[in-house]
């Protein structure tokens, strides 16, 4: 079969929920992919930052096909051997007292949005069914009704009302409307990206994260960071807030917390916060299962031992710098953190970041565009230098193509 068979198969028998790319990939091995052609690439893209520890990590690969030929699911109808493992791994990985596992990033948020709200009703005593969350415009947290409630992006809620009620929108980036917002006594917790993703990898200034925590603290509002993109080494340290030495009341993690091998996600909280779910409360059957486990504290010593964020922070550095090197009136602007990167691309005679990412692929480098015009370049943070700046010529050369 060739690739195009394979793209009208999915397109004959799978719902049209995506528009990908047109490459059709059969292997993975740390920075790279290939096509069922054999043709090689760079994947700039990690899955959206679920492969930061490179594609099939042999580690993580080892410890999944071990953990699959013993027990796969108990589910939580009964204990297993593996979950508590996990459970004190990852609590003192990340500093905190307890972890409420579940497996996707979505699944992940609502379950936060569930223990705020609980919280607000048992412990800040806010009126039963009268909890506000603020959220902030332009945010991406997952596809499910609840969150899509969230959204500003008419693609992501137009045409799936009515819409969870609850939730406050401020601009990104803006301390002075969310103190605003937070004078609302009825506000449970300000919900946030520490770097918005989806939106195109928006970076906010220095120091936003630090005020808008001190400031949820002084209305005793819970500050939850959603670092299922961010987390896990992507931006140069473990979490992105602790760029700003931010220690968030709720953690919500996903994608790298397996390595991109299946899905795995998890909450962390203290317990004044995570007890107020109390047994039959919350839950799904595959939170929390042991080869998810076992997975989970593989990726996360992969992380530690190859030293990952510390290599994201070098070489986003020098990637940075050499994209900003590139002389063509089509790249508007480079922004990012470590290795979560984008470029902004003014279209040129008609040619716009589709077209970039088409010429990308055919030069051997996979990435995507984001809202239209904006690239998001994230590669696998096993990457060296000179794969860096071999994928920096690559994207250079592109670009002047289109001079
Ligand atoms: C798609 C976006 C990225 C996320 C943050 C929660 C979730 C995501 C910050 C939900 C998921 C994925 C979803 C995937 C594409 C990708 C994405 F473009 F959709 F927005 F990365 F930016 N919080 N992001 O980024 O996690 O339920 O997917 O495991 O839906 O197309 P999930």
């Amino acid at each position: 079969m060739t690739s195009k068979d394979y793209m009208d198969k999915e397109a004959r028998y799978g719902a049209h929920n995506y528009h990908p790319l047109p490459v059709v990939l059969e292997k993975g091995e740390g920075v790279y992919v290939w096509d069922v052609e054999g043709k090689k690439y760079f994947d700039f893209l990690s899955a959206y930052s679920a492969v930061n520890q490179g594609h099939c990590h042999p580690k993580i690969i080892g410890a999944m096909t071990e953990q699959a030929q013993k027990l796969t699911l108990t589910s939580r109808a009964f204990y297993n051997n593996v979950l508590g493992e996990f459970e004190e791994y990852v609590t003192k990985y990340f500093g905190y007292d307890k972890v409420l596992p579940m497996n996707t990033g979505a699944e992940a948020d609502e379950t936060a949005l569930k223990l705020a709200r609980k919280w607000a009703y048992e412990v800040k005593k806010v009126p039963e069914n009268e909890a506000k969350i603020i959220v902030c415009e332009n945010n991406f947290h997952g596809r499910t009704i609840t969150i899509i409630s969230m959204s500003t992006d008419p693609d992501a809620y137009k045409g799936f009302g009515p819409y969870t009620p609850g939730f406050v929108t401020i601009p990104y980036n803006n301390i002075d409307a969310l103190k605003k917002e937070l004078e609302d006594p009825n506000v449970a917790a300000f919900l946030v990206e520490p770097i918005q993703g989806e939106a195109g990898v928006y970076v906010p200034d220095n120091g936003y994260l630090k005020k808008a925590y001190d400031l949820c603290k002084e209305k005793n509002v819970l500050f939850i960071a959603d670092e299922v993109q961010t987390g896990i080494a992507r931006t140069g340290k473990l979490l992105a807030v602790d760029h700003e030495n931010v220690r968030p009341d709720i953690l919500i993690l996903g994608k790298a917390l397996s390595g991109g091998a299946m899905p795995v996600s998890a909450v962390l909280a203290d317990d004044d916060i995570m007890l107020v779910i109390k047994p039959g409360e919350h839950g799904s059957t595959f939170g929390g299962n042991p080869l998810a486990g076992k997975v989970a504290i593989a990726a996360l010593e992969v992380i530690k031992e190859e030293k990952l964020a510390e290599n994201a922070e070098k070489l986003g550095k020098i990637f940075r710098e050499e994209l900003r090197k590139i002389d063509s009136e089509m790249v508007e602007l480079v922004r990012g953190k470590g290795l979560l990167n984008a470029m902004i691309i003014k279209p040129k005679n008609g040619k716009e970041a589709w077209d970039v990412c088409l010429k990308l692929r055919d030069n051997g480098l996979l990435a995507k565009p984001t809202h239209g015009h904006i690239i998001r370049f994230a590669p696998p943070l096993v990457i060296n230098e000179e794969q860096i700046r071999e994928a920096a010529k690559i994207i250079k050369e592109t670009i002047m193509s289109f001079e």
